[in-house]
């Protein structure tokens, strides 16, 4: 399986994240991809490639042309407030809620950060807009490279992509890779492409690209929305609209629930998957339901990992697996890497 990596990712680097009243070191770090990384060289699981730059246009066909210029020139507007904001990340203080008018972007930079993000756990760094756009480069790639008829591809970037919407960051994601993705094929002849969201935390941004559309399919399983974040979006009663109806499917789970409910919930996702009978397929690849994961609470152990790999090999599509969250860095290499093990060795 060939992965699309560029080293670049480092570059964003939050300091910390506002929880609960108190600046906590970011759970979002450089040290993820690298742990995941290096795990793929000790287990020699296919080639690393360095993707091409693709132009803003890409990244244009799911978001719009106001959030990239926005975030492309973001840190320098930081920096023009005050000079010493180059030693503190970026954080949205004001957000336009209801009866707030979005139609109107403000002047004032701290308003539009606002308008353009959705919570404070996500700051906005020096690097951000480099490291997330070369993620975008590999999403792309790895899209292309399935249309060129590669089997498999794995997009290993960060800062991950699912709660991104067409204009919005939060969450700790900027671009959303997954979209950009399944976009990509469908520019390039794909008729129909699914997405399979299988982070712990409902695809927020994923689901509100392709609502009302009937070409892209998107299931995700995650905690419910009640308890977990995205808190707003992802709950089971949402299905799609117009012609998007019948397209969407979400699947919540009660945190704390076991590896054998996870799995059922696989299962019927799979079947839906099936029944679409999409050109390809790309999947949303955070691995925070493991057991040990700081954010999350769902029980599946690394073993199971292997298994949702074998089971998705299975649906026979050609698949970009999209690094999403996961942050229990010591097994993270273990986790995602049986993934794709699995589906490379099933039979
Ligand atoms: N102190 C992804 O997994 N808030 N994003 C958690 C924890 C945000 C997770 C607060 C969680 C976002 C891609
Ligand atoms: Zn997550």
């Amino acid at each position: 399986m060939l992965t699309f990596y560029n080293e670049l990712h480092a570059q964003h680097r939050g300091r910390f994240e506002i929880y609960r009243g108190e600046m906590v070191p970011c759970f979002e770090k450089p040290e993820r991809a690298d742990a995941v990384l290096a795990e793929l060289g000790r287990r020699g699981l296919g080639k690393i490639v360095t993707p091409h730059g693709v132009p803003l246009m890409s990244l244009e066909r799911i978001h719009t042309p106001r959030y990239l210029h926005f975030l492309r020139g973001a840190w320098n507007e930081w920096l023009a407030l005050d000079p010493a904001n180059a030693g503190r990340d970026a954080f949205a203080g004001v957000w336009p809620i209801r009866s707030l008018r979005d139609d109107i972007e403000p002047d004032d930079f701290g308003a539009r950060l606002g308008l353009y993000s959705m919570d404070s756990c996500t700051p906005l760094t020096a690097g951000t807009w480099t490291a997330a756009k070369t993620g975008a480069d590999c999403a792309v790639n790895a899209a292309h490279a399935l249309r060129l008829g590669e089997r498999g591809a794995f997009v290993l970037s960060r800062p991950p992509g699912h709660h991104a919407g067409a204009d919005f960051f939060g969450g700790y994601c900027f671009l959303n890779n997954a979209a950009l993705a399944a976009q990509h094929m469908l520019d390039d002849g794909a008729r129909k492409v699914a997405i399979l969201d299988i982070d712990y935390h409902h695809g927020n941004g994923t689901q509100s690209i392709f609502y009302n559309r009937d070409d892209v399919l998107f299931v995700s399983i995650h905690a419910d929305p009640r308890s977990e974040y995205p808190y707003y979006l992802g709950h089971a009663d949402e299905r799609g609209e117009g012609a998007g109806l019948g397209f969407n499917m979400n699947l919540p789970l009660a945190a704390g629930c076991t590896a054998q409910a996870w799995f059922a919930a696989l299962e019927t996702a799979c079947i839906r998957l099936g029944s679409f009978a999409p050109d390809a397929l790309v999947v949303s690849l955070g691995v925070d339901t493991f057991a040990g994961d700081p954010l999350s609470r769902f029980l599946l152990q690394s073993a199971d990992y292997l298994k949702i790999g074998e089971r998705l090999a299975y649906l026979n599509l050609p698949t970009a697996f999209i690094f999403e969250g996961g942050y229990a860095v010591k097994e993270l290499g273990t986790n995602v890497v049986n993934v794709l093990e699995g589906y490379e060795t099933a039979l």
